[in-house]
């Protein structure tokens, strides 16, 4: 992988070349290792990231079913965000509301970016609000709404006053960040402000947890609410996947805070714990061995003999399904090669359930994680908050004396002293095999020197990578939208998901593919870079 390296960083600019190796890293899990990460890509690479307000709008609040999410900007953006994310949901009765099937948009034209469009923003609020009666309406502002200036705070602050209803926006434009990822913490800010603790409901159940960020994408979340409802736990609110305005506005009365996704929600997680003592654990449904260390840690936190029972009863039955099926598929896939770009936690989540057929995962990255996500949270006193990240607001939170529980905080402190890990994510990193290739932010060249040099029997990664990726005769499984499978999570998910690479890799059909391109270019060319 060192010579590989040294070939793909010999085609850049010395300047994009210096850059670019600090974000390719030979992984060595026995030491430390920086890798240059969450920066701005160099203009002229083909990256695969996304904006800001895909992170913000798409990602976090896309999910929830009875917010009218409301685009504040021209058609195109809302059309992108328009049901493409595979994020399901399943309102209690016919009657309840939904309203993921819809986009709603304010559709900027020329003259409201000549003349300003808070005008046509408070119509197009009077008018969901007249249409659907929602319970909570938010605005995400897109690259125009910053450059005008246009105040959509203001904007919900008068119409909430109007209305009666929860109100509130997003300075999310596209810009705002280097990627998605500022859109998370930006929409996780506005969920904390507008939405958290306003709902201090009665005690639901003897266990009390949130699932944060877990985003239900192809029915993830819904084989996790299962589990937790056999097991007698009571799942309060996700963040955001088949979640309702008002399960998260309670959600602050939660024992204990499971994060999925660390990317996307660390945020929230800290806030609640800051302000209400809500102590929060890293937890991965992803892979079967990963499903059930989850469940027995939740167990092991709330330390009651009937919970215990029930966890491993559930464990053990579950796994000796998975085991069969796993033992039947591991001999036909086991050894092979693949590797995975996606934008945050999968890269690293999926890497345990390839681990658990054999396959060999030779590299991996994120689009848009920082250095923590890699490395684990050790490093973040030490990451350089540039002028980017300074750009995100970082809010101050304060302990709610009246609401914090004092008896979290007491019981964190006894279980940390025997050893168990809060408030931790350890990273992808020292997870990999040494010598495994870790790659930050990777673009089209990379991949292209990625596929010649590994040969790989599978390639993971998104929409955008896909039909490049196949023209090489390499099938690639997108772990974003799971290509219209899934679900992945637990152990039925990891059924389906052995299921699914045995079906994917037990196949010579990819070695037939012929790219047109490769028999007939249809354009010859050289070009020269001066450094
Ligand atoms: Fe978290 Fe996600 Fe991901 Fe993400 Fe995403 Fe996604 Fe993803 Mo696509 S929140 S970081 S911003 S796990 S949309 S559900 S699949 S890039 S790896
Ligand atoms: C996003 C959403 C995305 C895109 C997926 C892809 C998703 O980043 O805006 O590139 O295939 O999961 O839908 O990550």
């Amino acid at each position: 992988p060192s010579k590989l390296k040294e070939e793909i960083l010999a085609k850049y600019p010395r300047k994009v070349a210096r850059k670019r190796d600090k974000a390719m890293v030979v992984n060595d899990p026995g030491v430390d290792q920086e890798i240059l990460a969450n920066v701005r890509t160099i203009p002229g690479i083909i990256t695969q990231r996304g904006c800001t307000y895909a992170g913000c709008k798409g990602v976090v609040l896309g999910p929830t079913r009875d917010i009218v999410n409301i685009v504040h900007g021209p058609i195109g953006c809302s059309f992108y965000a328009w049901l493409t994310r595979r994020n399901q949901t399943r309102p209690a009765t016919e009657t309840d509301a939904n309203y993921i099937p819809y986009t709603f948009s304010t559709d900027m034209q020329d003259e409201n970016i000549v003349f300003g469009g808070e005008v046509k923003l408070k119509e197009a609020i009077r008018e969901a609000y007249e249409l659907f009666n929602p319970g909570a309406i938010a605005i995400f502002s897109t690259c125009p709404v910053g450059l005008i200036g246009d105040d959509v705070h203001a904007v919900a602050r008068e119409m909430k006053a109007e209305l009666g209803i929860n109100c509130f926006g997003f300075s999310c434009e596209g810009y705002r960040g280097v990627s998605q990822s500022a859109g998370h913490h930006i929409a996780n800010n506005q969920l904390y402000k507008h939405i958290l603790g306003t709902d201090d409901r009665a005690r639901m159940g003897k266990f009390q947890v949130n699932l944060l960020g877990e985003y239900n994408i192809g029915g993830d979340a819904f084989e996790i609410e299962a589990l937790f409802e056999e097991a007698g736990i009571t799942l309060l609110s996700t963040f955001s996947g088949n979640s309702t305005v008002e399960s998260m506005a309670y959600a602050h009365t939660a024992d204990l805070n499971m994060v999925m996704c660390h990317r996307s929600i660390n945020y929230i997680a800290e806030m609640m714990e800051t302000k209400f003592g809500i102590p929060w654990i890293k937890v991965n449904f992803v892979g079967a061995k990963s499903a059930a260390k989850s469940l027995k840690k939740i167990a092991e936190f709330f330390g009651d003999a009937e919970l215990t029972a029930k966890v491993d009863a559930i464990v053990a039955r579950e796994m000796a399904k998975v085991e069969a099926v796993r033992e039947a598929i591991k001999p036909k896939v086991e050894g092979k090669v693949a590797m995975m770009f996606v934008g945050g936690s999968r890269a690293h989540h999926y890497q345990d359930l390839f681990g658990e057929l054999g396959i060999q995962v030779v590299s991996a990255g994120y689009e848009f994680a920082h250095r923590d996500d890699y490395e684990g949270r050790k490093v973040i006193p030490n990451i350089k908050i540039d002028a980017d990240t300074r750009n995100i607001e970082d809010l101050d939170v304060e302990k709610d004396d009246v609401r914090f529980r004092n008896d979290l905080a007491a019981k964190k402190a006894e279980l940390m002293e025997a050893g168990y890990k809060f408030s931790d994510y350890e990273g992808m990193m020292p997870d990999m095999k040494k010598n495994s290739l870790v790659i930050d932010d990777v673009n089209h060249w990379e991949t292209e020197k990625l596929i010649e040099f590994y040969q790989p029997d599978l390639f993971c990664a998104g929409i955008k990578e896909k039909y490049v990726v196949q023209k090489y005769g390499v099938p690639l499984k997108q772990l974003h939208n799971y290509d219209y499978g899934g679900p992945y999570t637990c152990f039925e998910g990891a059924i389906n998901f052995y299921q699914e690479m045995q079906r994917m890799l037990d196949t010579k059909i990819w070695k037939l593919v012929d790219a047109p391109w490769k028999r007939e270019p249809e354009i010859v060319g050289s070009m020269t870079i001066e450094a």
